[in-house]
């Protein structure tokens, strides 16, 4: 541990977890490492959920999408949370925001850092703040380098930089089961805010712009806490014939483009959500002739690795390296190779509409429900309870040159109809969605309008069992509305839904 801490004058700041957490008080914002379930704080946020149980006390939590365990369920089980941003995936957090305990705000995950910057968050005590109390970031090393202290992150730099920079004291957390082959993967860069921004120099997804390192005010670390704790990540659901489906289709409708000259034979770079849907997207290329293909995407899962096995990718962005727990053994064991081929990036990089845009990712993420029309939810269950988050599919989705949504055509054994008449929320309108896959087929609705799209989504993507009901009920709301560009029947749109709530399935009784 202590040859982790290069500069040797910030020695005297080791303490124990429990000390750390004590100098936390009530009501303080903490900027928490982490992103997907790999590179967060342990046992400092342990500890300060233990002190909770004997004094309770609440704590707003910004990170940079979904932790671990000791944030996620500890300090939600001692309801030592107040708000919460920008992302999460813990079924105990996804109760409790549920159940109006916390308060989520759900974000585009590039806009957290500036939005922090400007001073769109509030304190407790309703004050707009420019940063949180505490940064509490997961190291693998503390260096020196250049004449510069810095932070070399571990699995996820999300939005570490920022609260770090923005912070008012910083905690470190220096975990020795992060191998320190690590260090070298990170590419720090901090963009200003308006009207002192410049572009971002990144035209292929493996330029480096930054550092190695976090930089960080040696005056401002508090506390450098020793960690032996692993990242505990999510295990993926087996890959079943659907989802082959669905990775063979994205690979036809890819062989196509390139075939009419709408994409160039090693595809543009891909970004892919994350997921059970999108580790089956990922295998679909791993088992397709593409070649010499990049990847600028947020998340490192599985899939990823067999690219670069297969040898098939040339270089991978992203923000986290989150792959299951079998993936994770999978990459200590082979770090050398697979860390040559990886850039972790600063979610402000890793998923900025201006890169995106300029070297045109072609999007890959997942949906909830879509409607006839061409909107996408990907957060809220029939409208009302949050799943999990937007993460970063609107940065990609909005910015890309190509965006597809997969999913299901059906979910929990056929009773819900992905694809439905009005979604009962939006997250992805109309206007950012261009290809729909899901195990049934391919709806490309580009250049389509409204009406068109509805015939093609409803025949491709749906399941034949729900075509029926959806197909009648565009022509009744196209007959009741004389063809208006976006036909509804207002009073039935969300029948689907009731009956759901009703019997238990969208599928109507005749
Ligand atoms: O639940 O396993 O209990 O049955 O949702 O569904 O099909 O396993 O798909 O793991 O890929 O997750 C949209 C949630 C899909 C995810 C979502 C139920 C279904 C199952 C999971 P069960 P699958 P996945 C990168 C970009 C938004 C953020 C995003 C997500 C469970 O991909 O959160 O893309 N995306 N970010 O049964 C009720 C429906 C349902 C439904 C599926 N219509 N109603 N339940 N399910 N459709 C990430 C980051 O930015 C960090």
């Amino acid at each position: 541990f202590l040859s982790r801490i290069e500069p040797k004058e910030l020695l005297d700041k080791v303490c124990d977890g429990k000390t750390a957490a004590a100098m936390i008080q009530p009501g303080d914002i903490l900027g928490i490492s982490g992103f997907t379930p790999c590179g967060y704080p342990k046992i400092t946020m342990h500890e300060l959920a233990e002190r909770m149980k004997q004094t309770p006390f609440q704590v707003d939590v910004w990170t940079g999408a979904s932790t671990g365990s000791q944030i996620d369920t500890e300090l939600v089980a001692v309801n030592g949370i107040r708000n919460r941003m920008p992302y999460q995936t813990n079924a105990n957090l996804r109760k409790a925001i549920n159940a109006g305990q916390i308060n989520y705000f759900d974000l585009h995950l590039s806009h957290v850092a500036q939005q922090i910057r400007e001073g769109f968050f509030t304190n407790v005590k309703g004050e707009h703040v420019t940063g949180p109390d505490f940064a509490v970031i997961e190291a693998c090393k503390i260096v020196n380098r250049d004449g510069e202290i810095g932070i070399v992150p571990t699995t996820a730099i999300g939005n570490s930089p920022v609260f770090v920079s923005q912070g008012k004291k910083v905690i470190i957390e220096v975990n020795t089961t992060q191998p320190v082959a690590l260090d070298g993967m990170a590419d720090i860069y901090e963009v200003a805010n308006p009207p002192h921004r410049v572009p971002i120099p990144i035209v292929k997804a493996g330029d480096r712009i930054g550092k190695t390192y976090i930089p960080v005010d040696s005056a401002k670390i508090v506390a450098i806490v020793p960690c032996d704790l692993p990242d505990v990540t999510r295990a993926l659901a087996p890959l079943d014939d659907d989802a082959e489906k669905m990775g063979n289709n994205l690979v036809d409708f890819l062989k196509n483009e390139v075939k009419h000259g709408r994409l160039p034979e090693n595809l543009l770079p891909l970004q892919s959500g994350v997921g059970n849907v999108a580790n089956a997207v990922i295998n679909g290329l791993v088992h397709s002739d593409f070649k010499n293909l990049s990847v600028y995407t947020e998340v490192i899962q599985d899939g990823m690795f067999d690219l670069i096995d297969e040898g098939k990718i040339d270089m991978i962005s992203g923000t986290s390296l989150s792959p299951s727990p079998d993936g994770l053994k999978r990459f200590h064991a082979n770090i050398e190779k697979y860390s040559k081929k990886i850039i972790l990036r600063p979610q402000e990089i890793s998923n900025n509409g201006e890169v995106a845009r300029r070297i045109g990712v072609v999007a890959m993420n997942t949906a909830l429900e879509m409607d006839i029309y061409g909107h996408v939810n990907s957060t809220h269950v029939t409208g009302t309870k949050l799943m999990n988050g937007i993460g970063g599919s609107g940065d990609f989705a909005r910015n890309g040159a190509l965006s597809c949504f997969f999913c299901h055509s059906v979910a929990k054994g056929g009773a819900i109809s992905a694809v439905v008449p009005m979604c009962s929320h939006v997250d992805h309108t109309e206007h950012d969605t261009h290809v729909f896959i899901s195990e049934q087929g391919v709806a490309d609705v580009r250049g389509l309008s409204p009406k068109e799209r509805a015939k093609v989504i409803i025949n491709n993507v749906a399941h034949p069992t729900f075509r029926d009901q959806l197909m009648d009920y565009f022509e009744r709301a196209c007959a009741l509305n004389g063809n208006s560009q976006t036909p509804h029947i207002l009073s039935e749109a969300f029948k689907f839904h009731t009956s759901l709530a009703e019997t238990g399935s969208m599928l109507f009784k005749k």
